[in-house]
This record gives C-alpha cells, structure tokens and sequence, in this order.
C-alpha cells in the first residue's frame, strides 16, 4: 500500500506575487530598498532627510512617500534635491506591493542606488503586508513612550533594523530603556539598533556607515 505524501504549498496572495515581482525589478536594477514603518510622528520623513543629509553624495537616494492623504512629505524629499514620488492610499493604513510598483516605475530607478520607502504611519496595518523591500526598519521614537513593544508586537518582530530616534528627548521625557530593551529583546532578540536624534545629528553616522555597507555587500 502506497502511503500519500502531504504536499504542502505556500499559496502565494496576490499582494505577495507583487512583492516579488518589485524585489526582482530592484533586483535587476541592482537597487537596494528600505521600508521605514513608524508610528505618525516618529520620524521617518525627518530619518530620510537627515540620511540624505548624513550620506553626503555616498549613495544616490530615491524616496517613495506613503500617505492617507496629501503631497507634504513628497514635496520635502522633492525641495531636499530628491527624486521623489507621493502614493496616497486613500483610506489604507499600509502601502501595498502593487502601489510600491507603481512608485517605483515612476523613479529613474537606474539612476540610483537605494529607494526608501515611507510607509503609512501606523504600528499595526504596515507589519502584515510584504511590498518587496530588502529591509524593513521600524523607527520607535522617545516620547512614545517605553511600552510600545509589549502592546504592538507584531511590528516589532518583523524588523531587522531598530531606530530609536529623538534621543535628544531623554532627558526631558520619562522613558525606561532598560525596559523598553527588555521588551524588544523578547521579541527579536538582536536586531540591529541605532538610537538616533534626527535633530541633533547624533548617532546618524553610525546608521549611515552601516547602510552604506549594507548596499555595498549586496554588490560584491
Ligand atoms: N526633538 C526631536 N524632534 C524630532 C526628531 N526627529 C523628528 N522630530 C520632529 O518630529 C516631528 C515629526 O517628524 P516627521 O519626520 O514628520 O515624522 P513622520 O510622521 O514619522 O514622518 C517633526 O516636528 C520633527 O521635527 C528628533 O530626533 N528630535
Ligand atoms: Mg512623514
């Protein structure tokens, strides 16, 4: 008697065939590409800029913008000297590969080197969609508050790089970074983290040396 092997197949949404077809077109490319998730206000429009800013002509940027509404932080990437293209979700609280795609064909892609995408901001919705980027960053910011893992933990697992940014906030806002550490330990234990002041400058050198690396060690 023939015993029947179970087959089992990872059934491929279609947002998660998009995805793929954006990681092979940057790919292709030779492009590296960001999704920056964040909370509304932690920073990513600031990270972006401060980037550029850190970077100092060592990679070429791109930017894609995600927003319920409005062209606002588009037109900051736009004045910074950025190629940049603004998706408006309407009422979507993530991007979706399929908006990433359209994004990304309106980009000089070839002109570039990393793409960074702004994400709806939000801890929740961004977490549960692929869109095809290499990394995922999450930015936690300090006058969130230090209890932010324990309650959205789905967006702290799924990151491999931490920003904590507005360190110069420290000392003027009660946040425990014990705790806060303790609680993203659990969750992924030693993700890659950069504590940052988009402000101040302060430890955005490290972030960028590192990405610059990261960019590079794909091309060899
Ligand atoms: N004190 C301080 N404020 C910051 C820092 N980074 C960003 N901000 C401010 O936080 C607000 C929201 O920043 P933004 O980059 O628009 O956040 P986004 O909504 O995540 O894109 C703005 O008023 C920024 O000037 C920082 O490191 N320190
Ligand atoms: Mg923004």
């Amino acid at each position: 008697m023939t015993t029947r092997v179970p087959v089992v197949e990872r059934i491929l949404s279609a947002n998660d065939r998009m995805a793929e077809k954006n990681r092979e077109l940057l790919d292709r490319t030779g492009l590296y590409s960001i999704n920056i998730m964040a909370s509304p206000g932690a920073g990513k429009t600031s990270l972006i800029l401060k980037t550029l800013e850190s970077l100092d002509g060592r990679l070429r940027l791109g930017v894609v913008e995600g927003d319920l509404a409005s062209s606002i932080d588009a037109d900051k990437a736009a004045a910074a000297g950025l190629p940049a293209v603004q998706i408006n979700t309407g009422g979507e609280c993530h991007l979706d590969a399929a908006m990433l795609s359209d994004a990304l064909n309106s980009l000089p892609l070839s002109d570039l080197d990393l793409v960074l995408v702004e994400n709806v901001g939000n801890l929740v919705c961004p977490a549960n969609f692929q869109i095809g980027t290499h990394l995922n960053v999450l930015i936690a910011s300090i006058p969130e508050g230090d209890d932010k893992p324990y309650k959205y933990p789905g967006m702290y697992r799924g990151v491999q790089v931490l920003i904590i940014n507005k360190i110069d906030l420290l000392p003027y806002v009660p946040f425990d970074m014990d705790y806060f550490q303790r609680g993203v330990e659990v969750l992924n234990p030693g993700v890659v983290t950069f504590p940052v002041s988009c402000r101040t400058g302060e430890g955005m050198g490290d972030w960028v040396d590192w990405l610059v690396r990261k960019v590079k060690e794909r091309r060899e």
